[in-house]
């Protein structure tokens, strides 16, 4: 009872929970105590506290092993074993342990430490270990582990022979702590020329690719075979390595551009002989929907599937749904894939699946981008098509998702899989939409953030009216970059600038980083990349949630209205239910207040830039050059609204914040953009737009779904009020839908369709009751 009190009370938090192997009689030390515990624990926390299994996490116990006593010997194998069966016998349950625990008795021995941790986990997370606590300084790669060390650790962990502990305590004292220094030697260059290839595209060297190949093209009977053995057996190394976690996206993609450059060679020999392709192991349509035009999560994915020697036809960005079914019937592809970075892309997603089932189509269809979750995917897209629905979350799952839905023998059974876990995450939703408490409009805005205004009179700009930056100089931006979100582009995980130190992928993403500064200078120097930007300062007041900007400050022409959203969750903490409006003096206080628009980009430049880096088959440097833009972009926006608060319109004028400080929003003031969560309606970007006139100004346009051209972009607003705070609207009820289609002088649908992701209720279930009523 205790245990299920504890359940009920972790489920109406809404969290997630870890549970032990460990019951009335203690731990559980053998597989089949673990076993048997927690299939207890599952079915009462599944059958009786209600618990989704995807939010059971279970720890079956790690215990040191090689501690002399023979009875511990088994431990690690009894946790491998028993995660093993977990996974087959208690689906969706998820597996971690305490990994530092299986080495206690070699404490002091960071070496051999190290080397059984990795040694551990790699089977461990073969065996369907899900995450684990780890002291990630004393860990190495498993491939780095020499063989001696290798063999010896792995009779102890494996439990493999009774002296595996004294053979492994012989060689410990031998043993040193990881380093990363690799030898910058060529005596590779002195191995067959297959392994050369092999080589080159493991560690991603162009330097001799193409004589290499030139080389093994003449060995070969015909040019063709050049790619179907020596290079697909190296693209097969580097693809086990990645699928394996031991090779980073980075270095992948700098293998893609060796194999890219060696195809290239051998093209025209292919073609001279009228040789059909190499066969792939199936073809891909990749697109990123109408109306959006970002790519560069879209571009990963595509390399890292050729790189696992799929076909690739990627269409770019802002492809029509027509454009992309007939493609796909004429191309007879395997697999649909699309991309989307902003909210509108999902209604696009959900349209051009409603469309293939329409046509007919049965071709499996993938999700991806960081604007689609696997929640949106179930909910909305899935249900429209029915041939096989797979949301994606990043590249290094792309390959795997491919595989499983092209082969014949695991295609049933994952489909099958997916199905059953999409449909359990739409009962869910239901469930919790019907358990969502919203407050009605009326008493949301009757519990408005309390400003009192006349305590703190607005403080009136420097200088009012719109400024224009039409060649900003880029070497100013250099210390205001965020580096983080880069190295999440690559998916390397950690903080900047530890990351750069971190043991696991230090290196690499030292390596890339130094590309990217080396790019950066290029860029800079050579003037190959403008950045543009435009702002403006504005008399405004609030008229309930919106905003009134006026065109002077005689403040009695209207240039353009901000409409902000207002939370209507019921807030348990007592705090304001928030909207944008509330930062700004009411219009009946007669206080004379301003807001502040903008709109940056770093992206002039970046298409011939990025072209010309496609044509020499480098995607490395191509996709490096869109995540600078990007970085750019986003320092060009910090580093004006630091200005602004400095400058422009002066209310700090003594900040000093240094870029941590600034990257961790210590400062007065707020700078929220359409789509972000205080602003979800990216339609309000029109007004934005033609109120500093971006268009003509700074050639920033948007498209169709209100997504900007060039890509590197950003536009938003500025706010000074201290208590001005980043919030998220969350969802809203229909009275606000209603009112907010009012004020903005559009149709409840239309609104309805560019809110979609915020909206409490299903408009399609709400016309039906419209109808009822009537
Ligand atoms: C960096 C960033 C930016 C950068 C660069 C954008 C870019 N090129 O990605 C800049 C600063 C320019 C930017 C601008 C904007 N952004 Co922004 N941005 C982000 C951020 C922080 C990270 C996105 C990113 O680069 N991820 C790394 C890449 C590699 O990942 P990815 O694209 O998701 O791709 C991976 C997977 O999704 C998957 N995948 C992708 N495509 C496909 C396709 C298939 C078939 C498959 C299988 C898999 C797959 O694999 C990829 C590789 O692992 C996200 C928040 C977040 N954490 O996601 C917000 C976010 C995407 N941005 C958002 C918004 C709103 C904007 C702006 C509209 C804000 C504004 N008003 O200015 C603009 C729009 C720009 C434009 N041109 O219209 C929203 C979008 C959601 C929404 N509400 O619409 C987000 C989610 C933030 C948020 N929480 O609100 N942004």
């Amino acid at each position: 009872t205790e245990f299920l009190r504890q359940a009920a009370l972790v489920r109406r938090y809404g969290a997630a929970v870890i549970v032990m192997a460990f019951d009335e009689q203690g731990q559980a030390d053998t597989v089949d105590r673990k076993v048997e515990i927690v299939t207890r624990a599952y079915q009462l926390l599944t059958e009786r506290a209600g618990f989704p299994p995807e939010d059971i996490i279970f720890d079956p116990n790690i215990f040191a092993i090689a501690t002399g006593i023979p009875e511990h010997d088994g431990y690690a194998v009894a946790f491998i074993e028993a995660t093993r069966r977990i996974k087959s016998t208690l689906p969706h349950a998820l597996v971690s342990g305490g990994v530092s625990n299986v080495s206690f008795s070699f404490r002091g021995n960071d070496g051999v430490r190290e080397a059984i941790h990795s040694v551990f986990l790699y089977h461990a997370v073969r065996a369907g270990m899900d995450m684990g606590i780890v002291n990630a300084g004393q860990l190495t790669i498993y491939d780095d582990i020499p063989p001696d060390l290798l063999e010896r650790v792995e009779d102890v962990v494996l439990d493999r022979r009774p002296d595996a502990t004294e053979r492994l305590v012989a060689i410990a004292d031998t043993v040193e702590g990881h380093e990363a220094a690799e030898a910058h030697d060529l005596t590779w260059r002195k191995a067959s020329v297959a392994e050369r290839l092999s080589h080159a595209l493991v560690e991603g060297i162009t330097d001799y690719i193409v004589e290499d190949t030139e080389e093994a093209r003449q060995q070969a009977g015909r040019p063709i075979e050049v790619i179907e053995g020596p290079l697909m057996a190296g693209m097969n190394v580097v693809g086990d390595l990645f699928g394996a976690g031991k090779m980073f996206l980075p270095q992948v993609v700098k293998s893609a551009r060796v194999m890219k450059q060696a195809v290239a060679h051998l093209v025209p020999f292919i073609e001279a002989e009228k040789d059909a392709s190499a066969r792939a192991k199936g073809r891909i349509l990749m697109a990123t929907v109408k109306g959006d035009v970002h790519d560069i999560g879209k571009n990963i994915v595509g390399v890292v599937l050729q790189c696992n020697n799929y076909e690739v036809i990627d269409l770019g960005v802002m492809v029509s749904c027509a454009k992309i079914l007939e493609t796909a019937r004429r191309e007879q592809v395997d697999l649909i894939g699309l991309s989307g970075l902003i909210t509108p892309s999902l209604e696009e997603m959900t349209f051009v699946a409603s469309e293939m089932q329409r046509d007919g189509f049965t071709t499996p269809l993938l999700i991806g981008g960081a604007t689609t979750s696997r929640i949106h995917t179930a909910v909305k897209i899935e249900p429209e098509y029915s041939g096989p629905v797979v949301h994606v979350l990043d590249a290094s799952r792309a390959v795997g998702v491919a595989s499983k839905l092209l082969s014949a023998d695991h295609r049933a059974e994952f489909v099958a899989d997916v199905q059953q876990t999409y449909q359990g995450l739409r009962d869910g939703r239901t469930a919790q939409q019907a358990a969502r408490q919203l407050q009605p409009l009326a008493e949301a805005r009757a519990n408005r953030l309390p400003i009192n205004w006349t305590d703190t009179p607005p403080p009136t700009p420097k200088s009012t009216g719109i400024h224009c930056f039409e060649d900003y100089p880029l070497q100013e931006l250099v210390d205001r970059i965020d580096w983080g979100p880069f190295f999440k582009v690559w998916e390397l995980a950690g903080s900047y600038p530890a990351i750069l130190e971190d043991p696991v992928v230090g290196a690499t993403a030292t390596a890339l980083f130094d590309d990217a500064r080396q790019m950066l200078a290029d860029l800079i120097e050579r003037k190959r990349l403008v950045a543009k930007a435009v702002f403006g300062l504005f008399p405004a007041n609030s008229l309930g949630d919106d905003i009134e900007v006026y065109r002077d400050d005689s403040r009695q022409q209207v240039a353009a209205v901000i409409h902000s959203i207002r939370q209507q969750m019921v807030k348990k903490s007592g705090g304001p239910n928030l909207a944008l409006g509330d930062f700004v003096a009411p219009k009946e206080t007669s206080l004379p207040d301003f807001v502040g628009a903008f709109a940056v980009t770093a992206g002039c430049g970046l298409d011939q830039l990025t072209a010309d880096f496609e044509s020499r088959h480098d995607d490395y440097n191509s996709i490096l050059a869109k995540a600078l833009a990007d970085r750019l972009a986003e320092a060009l926006a910090e580093r004006l609204h630091e200005r602004v608060r400095r400058e422009f319109w002066g209310y700090a004028p003594d900040e000093a914040l240094d870029n941590a400080a600034v990257i961790r929003e210590a400062y007065q003031g707020i700078r929220p953009a359409p789509g972000y969560p205080a602003c979800p309606d990216h339609t309000e970007k029109r007004a934005l737009f033609d109120l500093l006139e971006a268009e003509s100004r700074i050639g920033v346009t948007l498209t169709e779904s209100y997504a900007m051209m060039p890509a590197a972009a950003v536009a938003g607003y500025y706010f000074w009020h201290p208590a001005s705070q980043y919030f998220g609207v969350g969802k809203i009820g229909r009275d606000q839908v209603k009112d907010y289609a009012r004020r903005k002088g559009l149709a409840v649908p239309e609104v309805e369709r560019w809110l979609a992701p915020n909206l409490a209720y299903d408009p399609r279930a709400e016309e039906e009751t419209d109808a009822d009523a009537e």
